[in-house]
C-alpha cells in the first residue's frame, strides 16, 4: 500500500533540479526513509556518551589511540546522518539508459559513500592496532579502503553511462578485495603473535560478514539493478551500520578497557616495528 508514496517521493521528474529545501521536504515526507536517518542519529549520540564512559580510565597510549579511533566512528556517523536528514548530501540524479529507472531522477544518498571514507578507516585503524600490525599493512589497508569508498561514490554519481557505473563498482570491489585479504589473511597471523586472537577473531568475523552487505545492497538498490526500494536500501545500510559500527565499537572498547595491559605489552615488545605509531 505504501509503495506508490515511496515511489513518488524518491523518484523525481527529470529536468527538474531540486533545491535543498525541496529535497529536505521529500525526505521528511518519506517517513520510512527519514526514520532510518534519525534512528542512527539517536544511536550515534547514545554511543558517543557510552564510549566516553567506557574509555574514561584508559591510560596506555596505544589503547587510547584505539579508543579515539573507535570514538570517531559514531562522531562521523552522527555528522553523516545529519547531512542526509537535512537533505544536504542527497541528490536526485537522472539514471542513464540501460538502468532499470532510466530517464528518471533517483534519490541518491551520496553523502553515505563520502562519510564512509572517513569512518571505515577508523574501524580499520582500531582493528589493526588490536592485531599489532605494522605500519605498512596499516597504510595499505587504510588507503585501499578510502579508494574503495571514493570509487563507490564515483559509481553512484556517474550518470553518463550505465556501463561506467558498473565499471566504477568493479574497481571499488577490487579495492575491497585487498582490504579483505589483509583482514582475513595478514591480520589473524599478527593477532596470534600479539595474543589478541580471540577478540580479533570475533571482530574480524563481524566486520567481514557485515561489510559484504554494503556492495550487495548497492547492487540491489536504486543505484544498481533497482530491485529494492530506496527506503528499504537505506534501512539496510542503517542496520548494517548498527552492527558494523556500534556493536563492533562496543565489543572492542569493552575489551580494551579490561585488557589495557595486553595492548601496552604489545607496544613494548614490538617497539621499532609495529609500534611506530606510538612514537
Ligand atoms: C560500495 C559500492 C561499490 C562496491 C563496494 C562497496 C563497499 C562498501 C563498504 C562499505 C562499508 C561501510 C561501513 C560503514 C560504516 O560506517 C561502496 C557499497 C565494495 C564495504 C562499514
Amino acid at each position: 500500500m505504501i509503495e506508490p508514496t515511496v515511489e513518488l517521493l524518491t523518484v523525481a521528474q527529470t529536468g527538474v533540479d531540486l533545491t535543498q529545501p525541496e529535497v529536505f521536504q521529500r525526505v521528511q515526507e518519506n517517513v520510512l526513509l527519514n526514520l532510518s536517518f534519525w534512528a542512527n542519529i539517536a544511536l550515534a549520540g547514545g554511543s558517543i556518551l557510552l564510549f566516553v564512559y567506557l574509555g574514561r580510565e584508559i591510560d596506555d597510549p596505544r589503547s587510547q589511540l584505539i579508543f579515539v579511533s573507535t570514538l570517531l566512528v559514531p562522531l562521523v556517523s552522527l555528522s553523516s546522518y545529519l547531512g542526509l536528514a537535512s537533505g544536504l548530501t542527497i541528490s536526485f540524479l537522472e539514471m542513464p539508459s540501460g538502468h532499470a529507472l532510466a530517464g528518471e531522477a533517483v534519490l541518491t544518498m551520496w553523502g553515505r559513500y563520502l562519510t564512509w571514507a572517513l569512518s571505515t578507516p577508523m574501524i580499520l585503524l582500531a582493528l589493526g592496532l588490536l592485531a599489532g600490525t605494522n605500519l605498512t599493512k596499516l597504510f595499505t589497508v587504510i588507503t585501499m579502503d578510502i579508494a574503495m569508498c571514493v570509487t563507490g561514490l564515483a559509481a553512484a554519481l556517474t550518470t553518463s553511462s550505465y556501463g561506467l557505473r558498473w565499471a566504477w563498482y568493479l574497481v571499488s570491489c577490487a579495492f575491497f578485495a585487498v582490504v579483505l585479504y589483509i583482514l582475513l589473511v595478514e591480520w589473524p597471523e599478527d593477532a596470534a603473535v600479539a595474543g589478541t586472537s580471540d577478540i580479533f577473531g570475533t571482530l574480524k568475523n563481524l566486520t567481514v560478514v557485515l561489510w559484504f552487505g554494503y556492495p550487495v545492497f548497492w547492487a540491489l538498490g536504486a543505484e544498481g539493478f533497482a530491485v529494492v526500494d530506496v527506503a528499504i536500501t537505506s534501512w539496510a545500510y542503517s542496520l548494517l551500520d548498527i552492527g558494523a559500527k556500534y556493536v563492533f565499537a562496543y565489543l572492542l572498547l569493552r575489551w580494551v578497557a579490561a585488557h589495557e595491559g595486553t595492548i601496552s605489552d604489545l607496544t613494548t615488545s614490538r617497539r621499532g616495528t609495529a609500534a611506530a605509531v606510538d612514537d
